[in-house]
């Protein structure tokens, strides 16, 4: 393995501090470089490509959750490449930057493929509502491994949407309209497309409204997502798989599951 070089996107500018502060969601161009971007995705594939250890495959083929995800969480406790990525202090660093934290702590990560044939889309939803963590502060880099715009599975967010608390959890396979759930706090038609080149990324809050498209085409939507939250952030004592058992509320996300980044 090389250690990265040559990398683009170190530092987000101030407008695009500022634009995510606002909107909850922001795309950085050229994360990677071409150098990296190939790596990753040999890194990636092999992850996939293999059975699972420590890491969880959380949908199945032939499964109906499949259809909207192929999802493969903690590949960087299966493959040392993949955990180089993960852990890496520059995407923390970003992480730390556009929030303003003290400190960046990795949640987990996840392989998002959307795989080809009767693909679904990623129904709209928030991610908070899903993570056993308090208070609200957390985000997702979603960096795309393939080209992506509307045909294979581009992201969508709500600017502003951030600011929507109180509301379900979506289920992925029978989702209910978070829209009308949030009755007129967020308009869909407002929406923005992030389409992206291969090596690009979008940061997202975890309340942001976000959706994907299904993949129409017959190759997979390959994206890495990390899971970043704010040092200092307690469990809220829900179960959640990346937890070896509940932790009471209060107990800090902490310790060599949860490593300190940036
Ligand atoms: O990759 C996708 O289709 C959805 C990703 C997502 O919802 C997330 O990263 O929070």
């Amino acid at each position: 393995m090389t250690p990265f070089q040559s990398t683009k996107a170190v530092a987000a500018t101030d407008e695009q501090v500022k634009y995510y502060r606002e909107n909850g969601f922001v795309q950085i161009d050229d994360l990677l470089s071409s150098e990296e971007l190939e790596e990753l995705r040999e890194y990636l594939d092999e992850a996939m490509g293999a059975a699972p250890a420590n890491g969880l495959q959380t949908s199945q083929a032939g499964g109906a959750y499949f259809n909207v995800l192929n999802q493969r969480v903690n590949t960087w406790r299966d493959h040392g490449g993949m955990a180089k990525f993960v852990l890496s202090e520059r995407f923390a660093g970003l992480a730390k930057q556009l929030t303003g934290a003290s400190g960046i702590r990795l949640f987990h990560d996840h392989a998002l493929f959307k795989m080809p044939h009767d693909s679904k889309p990623t129904p709209w939803h928030q991610d908070h509502g899903y993570w056993p963590m308090e208070p609200s502060g957390a985000l997702s880099i979603w960096i795309a491994l393939d080209d992506v715009d509307e045909n294979n599975g581009c992201m969508m967010f709500v600017p502003k949407s951030q600011r929507i608390r109180n509301l379900k959890n979506v289920d992925f396979v029978e989702p209910h309209d978070l829209f009308e759930e949030a009755d007129g706090a967020a308009d869909r038609n407002t929406a923005v497309i992030c389409r992206m080149k291969a090596g690009s990324c979008t940061f997202h809050d975890g309340f942001t409204f976000h959706y994907a498209h299904a993949n129409r085409t017959d190759r997979p939507r390959r994206a890495l997502a990390i899971i970043y939250m704010p040092d200092g952030t307690v469990s809220n004592g829900k179960k959640h798989p990346v937890l070896p058992e509940t932790l009471a509320p209060g107990v800090k996300l902490a310790g060599a599951l949860f490593p300190r980044l940036a």
